[in-house]
């Protein structure tokens, strides 16, 4: 089974991925349609940027960003995924039409949205986050044995647990290893490479969801030979030679820019199996 393409939509002024060219709601819908002629299985749409150092905006900013954009995007039929860490917002975006609520925190941030989500049908993606991104890189240290991989399932395994406390059943939960978050290069690379490893996220029995797509890691080890890094939007390739190295070890889904590149290598992967 190839796995599902989620296509990111990001509502922000500031996402380091694609720059706020789909600030405002017309154009997010417009971007999201496009992924879906493109063959995005779920759309990601997320109001508040987690690029490193970012301010958080006001929930009410976070709604206004989303709730439109899902509305009419849920209403096309597509199958809308929620980014964000906010039980307000995660409940707006249900009532929206949403079936899926991303928290990058894994509720961390805001325990509240376990509530929502335990009172809801949708499925529950639990990222590993360690704080906001005004500080995460200062906590980007994995000095126990196993190192970043051993530490990030060990993490996942916690959440997990107070997630199923909080009501919301294994069978709606994905994990999420968070690369680039409060982990250096080295640390995203350790990751992708361990992800199956018994002591891996792997190990922990759920599907796992991985966004590696045109983050800064990737810049770096594309970096010119004076040291600057790749820009962003050059660094689809590599994502999608990402791409192919995780679905080879079985993820359960691939969060992406570029979903018709994408799904070309999935394409190719799966015929050659
Ligand atoms: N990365 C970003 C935002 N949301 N959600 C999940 N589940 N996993 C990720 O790796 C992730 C995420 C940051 O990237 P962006 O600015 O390209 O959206």
């Amino acid at each position: 089974m190839r796995p599902v393409v989620m296509g990111v939509v990001n509502v922000t002024p500031d996402s380091f991925s694609d720059g706020g060219r789909y600030a405002d709601g017309p154009a997010a819908v417009a971007h999201g349609r496009r992924l879906l002629a493109d063959g995005a299985d779920v759309l990601d749409i997320g109001g508040e940027s987690t690029r490193p150092g970012a301010t958080r905006p006001l929930v009410s900013e976070e709604l206004d960003r989303v709730v439109p954009v899902i509305e009419a995007l849920a209403g096309d039929g597509a199958t809308v995924s929620v980014d964000t860490m906010r039980a307000e917002v995660a409940e707006a975006a249900l009532a929206a039409g949403a079936r899926i609520v991303n928290d990058v925190s894994g509720g961390l941030a805001d325990p509240r949205i376990l509530d929502v989500v335990a009172a809801s049908t949708a499925t529950y993606v639990a990222m590993h986050w360690r704080a906001h991104s005004d500080r995460m890189q200062d906590l980007a240290v994995y000095d126990e044995p196993g190192g970043v991989v051993a530490a990030v399932a060990r993490e996942l395994a916690e959440r997990v647990a107070g997630i199923r406390a909080a009501g919301i059943p294994a069978d709606r939960i994905v994990l999420d290893p968070g690369l680039g978050f409060a982990k250096r290069g080295d640390h995203n690379w350790e990751l992708v490479d361990g992800l199956d490893r018994p002591d891996g996220p792997a190990g922990l029995g759920l599907p796992l969801l991985v966004g590696a797509s045109r983050k800064s890691f990737l810049g770096t080890l594309l970096a010119a030979p004076d040291g600057t890094p790749r820009p962003v939007d050059e660094r689809d390739v590599a994502s999608h030679a990402l791409t192919l190295v995780l679905a080879r070890k079985g993820v359960w889904g691939i969060r992406v820019h570029d979903v018709r590149g994408t799904r070309d290598v999935l394409s190719v992967w799966e015929r050659t199996g």
